[in-house]
């Protein structure tokens, strides 16, 4: 007897032997009856998905109240909420692997795939196992929402200080100080990290997995190494025009900084690039910007100007979204959200949007810098929030996104709308400060800075955490598998030599944060598809970098219903939706740079690019 088969007719048994028991009846002989498998799948999902729910926004209050207040008290409550959450995630995804190879309608084999392919971190059914990693995944987030660095003991910064001066700041050895002085904050965090791979490694393999990896690659409607080579295939299709930028951007840091310290052949020394992780560099914008293309106003003055605060800043996101036919966001999203840093508490102040009850209790945490980039962030976040409005009807298990990447598309595809005309439109820039067409390389080059910039990034985050996961890279070698990627993929380095307790990737939220990462350079693939196909429904006819569909309720429509779909169908349906395509496409991110690329090339002729 096939397992499907053994595991239909032991369950009808012990069914009918427990329902008899339960009525007071005298034990019988269980009788073997003839009971649908689809209807006992459909049994199955419905206590399971009931379950979840219920489970889930326990956990996410904990999560909530311990991202916000972190003690060592929240820190154990969120934990014992992650262990409860996981240990049903966990026995619900054994249950639903019985029904493999069961012939089932579409949408409850989807449900069943989603249980056993979407924990983030699996741990072992074992119970003290489960509590160690919860404790291990609390513990590694809020050292890193603690995180300061103190040049003594009463002057420290907090990440978002540091990441202001990073921004701004030209003298290298400030920036080398804050560089290094942030990394002092995951030495601590490796043992933990050590351990937390090798038991969420021990949970996806009792799931049938080969490793963690292997499982978060295995949740995109394909096998997971059709997923590595779709992954790979796109990155192929941008590297021309990062190669591009990046050749154009170490030619002027060196001008500016002169080459010994940047040579004109060598990775880009990473504390040069205006961010901490050197993953967008629009900061440095004016060191490459072109000459006599600048744009002529800078967002962040702009907001200052007209009086912006991080509250105007929310409503002034949120109004894009009414505009496009979007409900106003809750009042209680205005009440409960954390728009600015606390002075009295240590809080997780990477951005983040929430929805606590599935429906109407959606919220942001971001501690709110007031700068055209946070700007852009903001919209990011929101994004996630109506996004996470749209599906709310969906089943339990169908409320997410097409694929992670989707859901972080959405918000940076509404913030590629926030052209010079969209800010003339909402009274940021007058018409008289619209830069003409002649600045539209200032533009694309701020643009290319922060999102062609992130791409290789975007990438190797997981491709090193895939290489941990599946044991190609053993602890000892974390931080040098780490800076291989960091130098092959973006062409950066350490400024300085690592020790042999540096831990790097660790001062990056997401690993720390167990947050999968591939979903951020799909989405920075996505969101420009989406934004062609969105301005060619608005009718735009001029350069799509220049569309804004700000205030177009057709194209929000359409958008809504790409996003009112959630997770009940494979993502390239969702796509369909709004792109008329199943593909994920890099073309549209080429052809919305393509006359900076072609400006680009003709300023490299003659330098030496690559690394
Ligand atoms: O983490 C984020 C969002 C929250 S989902 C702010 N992002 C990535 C990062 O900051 O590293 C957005 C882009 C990449
Ligand atoms: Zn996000």
């Amino acid at each position: 007897m096939s397992n499907p088969e053994k595991f239909r007719r032991g369950l009808l048994a012990i069914t009918l032997a427990s329902a008899l028991a339960a009525c007071g009846e005298q034990a019988v002989e269980p009788k073997q009856i003839e009971i649908d498998p689809a209807s006992l799948a459909s049994s199955f999902l419905i206590n399971a998905e009931d379950e979840l729910a219920t489970l889930r926004k326990e956990l996410y209050r904990a999560e909530w109240i311990y991202q916000n207040f972190i003690t060592e008290d929240t820190a154990s409550l969120a934990a014992d909420a992650n262990s409860r959450y996981t240990a049903a995630q966990v026995r619900l995804a054994h249950e639903a692997a019985k029904f493999d190879g069961i012939d089932l309608a579409a949408s409850t084999r989807r449900k069943l795939d989603i249980l056993k392919f979407s924990i983030v971190l699996p741990a072992p059914a074992d119970a003290d196992k489960n509590a160690e990693l919860a404790k291990l995944a609390a513990d590694l987030n809020g050292m890193y929402g603690k995180g300061k660095y103190c040049l003594s003991a009463d002057n420290c910064l907090t990440l978002p200080e540091m990441s202001n001066i990073m921004a701004s700041s030209r003298d290298a050895d400030e920036l080398l100080a804050l560089w290094q002085g942030w990394r002092d904050v995951s030495p601590p965090m490796k043992p933990l990290y050590e351990r937390q791979v090798s038991l969420a490694n021990e949970g996806a393999k009792a799931l049938g997995f080969n490793d963690l990896g292997t499982m978060w690659r295995s949740n995109y409607d394909m096998s997971p190494t059709d997923f590595s080579v779709e992954m790979d295939r796109l990155w192929g299709q941008v590297k021309p025009l990062y190669e591009a930028l990046h050749c154009h951007v170490r030619a002027k840091l060196g001008e500016t900084y002169g080459t010994d310290l940047v040579s004109p052949d060598q990775p880009i020394p990473a504390h040069l690039l205006g961010n901490m992780w050197a993953q967008t560099w629009g900061n440095i914008y004016n060191i490459a910007a072109p000459e006599d293309a600048d744009p002529g106003f800078d967002l962040t003055t702009q907001l200052a100007v007209h009086g912006y605060d991080e509250l105007k800043m929310v409503e002034g996101a949120e109004r894009f979204f009414t505009s496009l036919g979007f409900e106003p966001l809750p009042d209680t999203f205005w009440q409960r959200s954390l728009f600015t840093q606390p002075a009295d508490r240590d809080v997780v102040c990477h951005a983040s949007a929430w929805d606590l009850d599935d429906q109407e209790d959606i919220r942001i945490k971001m501690c709110i810098q007031k700068t055209g980039e946070e700007y852009a962030v903001i919209h990011h976040e929101l994004g996630h929030n109506f996004y996470q409005r749209a599906y709310k009807d969906q089943s339990t298990l169908f409320q997410n996104s097409a694929n992670d990447g989707f859901h972080e598309a959405i918000g940076d595809t509404i913030a590629l709308s926030v052209t010079p005309e969209y800010l003339r439109q909402t009274g940021l820039l007058t018409a008289e400060e619209i830069p003409s067409a002649d600045k539209d390389l200032g533009l694309l080059m701020k643009m290319a800075m922060d999102k062609v910039a992130f791409l290789p990034f975007g990438l190797l985050v997981d491709k090193w955490r895939w290489q941990v996961f599946s044991g190609e890279v053993s602890p000892q070698q974390y931080n040098q598998a780490w800076w291989q990627l960091r130098e092959e993929y973006q062409g950066v380095k350490a400024p300085i030599s690592r020790d042999e307790n540096a831990f790097d990737p660790g001062a990056k939220y997401h690993v720390p944060g167990n947050t999968p990462y591939a979903r951020y350079f799909l989405a920075h693939i996505l969101q420009f598809q989406f934004h062609r196909s969105l301005c060619e429904m608005a009718g735009n006819d001029g350069p799509i970098h220049r569309c804004t569909i700000y205030g177009n309720k057709e194209v929000g429509e359409k958008l809504n219903a790409m996003l009112a779909m959630g997770a009940s169908k494979p993502w390239p349906e969702a796509l369909e939706i709004v792109t008329g395509s199943k593909q994920m496409d890099a073309t549209a991110i080429l052809d919305y740079f393509a006359p900076l690329k072609t400006w680009l090339d003709q300023q490299n002729i003659g330098r030496q690019c690559g690394w």
